[in-house]
């Protein structure tokens, strides 16, 4: 397979409610999307960064910069690599989707910008995998064709409103409740929603860096609530407070900002930092990353959940089908497409009934498995390129 051009899009998605956090309120989703064409047939993928630098020091305008500059030339001149594959889902990656395997050997002399690096490795990916008609969950290895979904929810105005909102999800079936936190908006919201979800509903807080070290009695409060986790209180690069609080409480430690790539999750996780992982693939620098963060876990008998960034459906169906590998034990933040947005990119992902209430269907198609209604996109687009070699 040779790859031809890739196009960028910048699609503004207005979201159904403001997504507020600790790190800002958000009102649509910037999307920024890569469109690559190849020889044989073409491939989407989704880049997770948000419009402005808060949760991570990537943003979209940064990320279209870095693949128009560098990125791109850096895969059009590609070669595949030399190295021998070190494990046996290494090989499998580079016999299936040899090209997407390229990719980020291709991007490594760029530092960081993952969630750009990640974005390309997924449309190459999504191409190839269409190209060989196999399904992005066979190639991962997926172990079910529906997936728990949680949803996380937004700090809102008021307990009241956040009991609405909460009510409602678990009315539509969703299996995981999780909370956003910060300092002043803790221990009252979590108590409430417990109180609401009863003790065996599965709740969880993501605090996104807010708190501090000197923080680590009133998270330790956390532990009444009977969490499945807390998710990253502390900066990104405070491995140590994350050490502490793990040590003062009994509430799993769960780390997502901090976990980049295989080294620092398994870093994290032999310091007690962190004894759950949430896998991002955009934040790890593509899907193949993802996949090794996953088996080195699975290996060690920690569990890891799948994360979402407010994706599109071209982005949620391949979490969606990485959520359905067999060490992924907890919900993910894989929610319903009108959890977030009026109209999706793609024919929206919609809960099941019956027995797969709360549940998503793993897409059975080739690559993603969904159709990109390229009309919306081009519609939508504030910003389009082409990169040619
Ligand atoms: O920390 O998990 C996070 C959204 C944007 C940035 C960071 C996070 C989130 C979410 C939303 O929690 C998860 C979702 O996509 O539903
Ligand atoms: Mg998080």
């Amino acid at each position: 397979m040779r790859l031809e051009a890739i196009e960028l899009h910048r699609v503004a998605l207005p979201l159904v409610r403001p997504f507020e956090t600790s790190f800002g309120r958000e009102t649509e989703r910037d999307v920024l999307l890569v469109h690559v064409r190849t020889d044989a047939g073409d491939g989407w993928g989704e880049c997770v960064a948000g419009r402005d630098p808060f949760y991570s020091s990537e943003y979209v305008e940064g990320a279209a910069a870095v693949i128009e500059r560098y990125l791109a030339p850096a895969l059009f001149a590609a070669r595949q690599p030399a190295t021998r594959p070190t494990t046996a889902r290494a090989a499998r990656n580079r016999e299936i989707a040899p090209l997407a395997s390229s990719v980020a050997p291709a991007l490594a002399g760029i530092a960081g910008h993952r969630m750009a690096k990640a974005a390309l490795e997924a449309a190459v990916l999504d191409a190839e995998l269409r190209a060989s008609g196999t399904s992005m969950g066979t190639f991962f290895g997926a172990e079910r064709s529906w997936v728990d979904c949680g949803v996380s929810v937004g700090i809102a105005p008021s307990i009241d409103d956040l009991l609405d909102e909460v009510a409602g999800y678990v009315a539509e079936g969703y299996r995981r409740i999780k909370l956003k936190i910060k300092p002043g908006w803790d221990l009252l919201p979590v108590a409430a929603v417990r109180e609401l979800l009863g003790p065996r509903g599965l709740l969880q807080v993501d605090a996104n860096t807010a708190y501090s070290r000197a923080d680590v009695p009133l998270l330790a409060e956390l532990d009444a609530f009977g969490l499945l986790l807390v998710e990253q209180p502390f900066a990104e690069e405070d491995i140590a407070s994350h050490v502490a609080l793990a040590a003062a409480s009994t509430t799993p430690v769960c780390l997502d900002e901090s976990i980049l790539d295989v080294t620092t999750a398994l870093d994290a996780i032999d310091r007690g930092a962190t004894s759950v992982v949430n896998i991002k693939a955009g934040r790890m620098g593509g899907y193949l990353e993802a996949l090794a963060v996953h088996d080195a876990c699975r290996e060690r008998d920690v569990p890891v959940w799948c994360g979402g960034m407010l994706e599109s459906g071209i982005g949620r169906a391949a979490n969606v089908a990485l959520a359905a590998l067999p060490g992924f034990t907890l919900p993910g933040d894989t929610s319903g497409s009108r959890r977030y947005f009026a109209e999706d990119l793609t024919a929206p992902f919609e809960l099941g009934e019956g027995e797969h209430r709360g549940q998503l269907a793993v897409p059975a198609g080739a690559g993603t498995g969904v159709t990109v209604r390229s009309d919306l996109v081009e519609r939508l687009s504030s910003r389009s390129v082409t990169i040619l070699e």
